[in-house]
């Protein structure tokens, strides 16, 4: 299931946001068909596919909220190891969202333009519990490493600057590793 759900998510980030929209609705169409016919053939399989419906429902809509500018660069820039390019300028990050697979060994590339002001990139979950903090660093790039935690919506946040933050977005990926 999360091996199909990521695949999915990685076709709809290689095309343009409309197109990702139109994909999502068709494939929600033809389950919804497949579900239908189950159920109507063998009623004791109404609860299972409901639920496998729902599921995939969710994966699309999730699929289709991730398919943003940020998560599509990651994709292009895909390499060996996950990697993200993060700047701070001006007290701010340049990006508001994060897209990384989770449980995996990714890297942030984190460049600060504030010559002499610290910054870093610090990863809580929701309800702020520390998961990543990233080395302050007050001019030039720095290079993260670490493993990502399971999927799931997180905070990514300058520890020097609560109002540096974001959403860092971990999609399940089949493979370990
Ligand atoms: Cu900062």
């Amino acid at each position: 299931m999360y091996s199909i759900a990521y695949s999915f998510s990685r076709v709809l980030l290689t095309v343009n946001e409309t197109a990702s929209w139109i994909i999502a609705l068709l494939v929600a169409a033809v389950v919804l068909t497949i579900i239908t016919a189950i159920a109507e053939r063998v009623p004791a399989t109404k609860v299972v596919a409901g639920i496998a419906g729902v599921g995939l429902l969710a994966v699309l809509v999730a699929g289709g909220a991730g398919a943003d500018r940020g998560e599509r660069e990651f994709e292009s820039h895909r390499t060996e190891i996950p990697t993200v390019e993060v700047t701070a300028h001006n007290i701010a990050y340049d990006r508001d969202v994060i897209g990384l697979p989770a449980d995996s060994n990714v890297e942030v590339s984190f460049t600060n333009l504030d010559v002499g002001t610290f910054h870093n990139v610090a990863i809580y979950t929701e309800d702020n519990a520390p998961v990543f903090a990233g080395k302050p660093i007050d001019h030039g790039t720095g290079l993260y490493k670490f493993k990502t935690p399971a999927a799931g919506t997180y905070r990514y946040v300058c520890d020097f600057h609560p109002g540096m933050t974001g959403e860092l977005r971990l999609t399940q990926e089949g493979s370990s590793k």
